[in-house]
């Protein structure tokens, strides 16, 4: 939303606070903004702020420098409650005795180990199997996934992350009890509903390109040099014009300095899979009607399903290209065989910790195009429709998830 819709609605309404929610972090970057222009306009309305890319030292460093009025840095809706409340008081105290920011930044920080030369980095087993796809370029999984992906939801996460229902303070039983009386019918009963009313409008589309690393960047080569046989692989000297784009990562500033780039092959052509998988529109326009009409708690209920079974498709796209790559011996070969703990590989997300630049997401849409299925990228990064998700997958057996 636009910072002049808030600010028309906020001199319509006599609003007595402005809330603003960021997922992704250059969400927050446009917070700042909006905050900057309130400010330039003179105006000191109490603001909320909340959000998953937010962090208290960012509120503190980069919001409250730049804004006159009380910001309230909401980390879950309870203090959103309690922000109001307070502000209906005139109470703008915005500390709710969470961290001592200040102390703990002038905690020292944890000395640097001097990172090595790239050659004395110890490099993942270079003794491995790499594998030829069935293909070269992208695909749209064909499968019927609408009923697949409902076996690769994971329940857990939709209990207690989506839904909120965290079993704080229960015994085992207790929670046996919510779990078979309570969240699994529910469950249920809006399964039902969002079939009757064809909500899940899934979309997979997954592609593998020729690649190779070059210290910390990934070198994404033409398609057509894919090979069918291991006698095929290219490994002559890379030349410039055979490279169409360039993932650089950052590596980790301690042992073992890893960068996502060392699990592919620097000296021949390696493979590298990409995923992009949508749950659709129809969930969104849904939400908003529920909104609209003021219930509160199913549109909760029906958004938390709607972004586990996004989670699940980006699931099956990965279940997909282990079977693809012949790396899913030990997990069963149909794509509804869930076997959660036996991967070989790992499927990176930009914008996490091992490939933080959201910005790489362009590189995803531009080889998968899923805009001819109607999903896009936003100023921002955000992917349209909001349930939807992108991926690197990585074949390597040591490729994990690392933080930097
Ligand atoms: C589930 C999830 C998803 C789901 C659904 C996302 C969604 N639309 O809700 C899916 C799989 C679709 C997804 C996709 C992506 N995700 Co994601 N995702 C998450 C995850 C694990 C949980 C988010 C969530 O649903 N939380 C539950 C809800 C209820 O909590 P919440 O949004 O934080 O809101 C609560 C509070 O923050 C607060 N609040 C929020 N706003 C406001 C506003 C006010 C005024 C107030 C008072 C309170 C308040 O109240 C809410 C209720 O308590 C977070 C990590 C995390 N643990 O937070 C990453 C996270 C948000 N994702 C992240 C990323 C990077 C992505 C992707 C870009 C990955 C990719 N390359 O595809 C995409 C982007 C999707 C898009 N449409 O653009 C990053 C964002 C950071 C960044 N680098 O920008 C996070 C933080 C993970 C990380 N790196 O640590 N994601």
């Amino acid at each position: 939303m636009d910072i002049d819709d808030f600010i028309k609605t906020y001199n319509e309404e006599q609003a007595s606070a402005i809330g603003m929610s960021g997922l992704l972090v250059k969400s927050t970057n446009v917070m700042k903004e909006n905050l900057e222009k309130l400010q330039s306009m003179g105006i000191k309305v109490p603001i909320l702020l909340g959000g998953a890319a937010l962090t208290d030292n960012f509120v503190e460093d980069f919001c409250r420098t730049i804004y006159d009025g009380p910001i309230f840095y909401c980390k879950d809706a309870f203090e959103g409650i309690e922000a109001m409340s307070r502000i209906e008081k005139g109470d703008f105290n915005t500390d709710f005795g969470r961290v001592k920011i200040k102390e703990e930044l002038k905690k020292p920080k944890k000395e640097k180990v001097k990172m090595p030369d790239f050659k004395d980095i110890s490099m993942p087993s270079r003794d491995i199997l790499i594998p030829t796809p069935p293909f070269w370029g992208r695909r749209v999984l064909e499968a019927d996934i609408n009923q697949i992906a409902y076996e690769w939801i994971n329940h857990k996460m939709l209990f207690s992350r989506a839904w909120g229902y965290s079993g704080k303070g229960m015994s085992k039983e207790e929670k046996q009890k919510q779990r078979d009386e309570v969240l699994w019918p529910l469950y249920e009963k809006l399964k039902v509903e969002i079939e009757k009313k064809g909500l899940f409008e899934p979309t997979v589309i997954y592609g593998y390109y020729p690649c190779r690393s070059d210290e910390n960047s990934l070198l994404i080569l033409d398609e057509k040099r894919g090979y069918f046989s291991e006698k095929d692989v290219n490994t002559e000297p890379l030349k410039k014009e055979d490279i169409t784009h360039t993932l650089d990562f950052p590596r980790q500033e301690r042992k073992p300095f890893r960068c996502l780039s060392d699990f592919y092959a620097s000296d021949r052509d390696d493979v590298v899979a990409f995923t992009c998988v949508s749950a659709g529109s129809r969930f969104s326009e849904y939400e908003k009607e529920l909104y609209a009409q003021g219930k509160f708690k199913d549109y909760h209920l029906i958004h938390g399903i709607s972004i586990e079974l996004a989670e699940a498709l980006a699931e099956v796209a990965h279940k997909q290209i282990r079977l693809d790559l012949g790396i899913a011996q030990k997990e069963g070969h149909a794509l509804k065989d869930v076997q959660m703990r036996a991967y070989t590989g790992c499927r990176y997300s930009f914008g996490y910790p091992a490939c933080p630049d959201l910005s790489d997401s362009k590189v995803i849409f531009d080889l998968l195009k899923p805009e001819e299925f109607g999903i896009v990228l936003g100023d921002t990064f955000q992917i349209h429709p909001e349930q939807s998700t992108t991926a690197i997958v990585a074949h390597h057996r040591e490729a994990m998830y690392f933080s930097i």
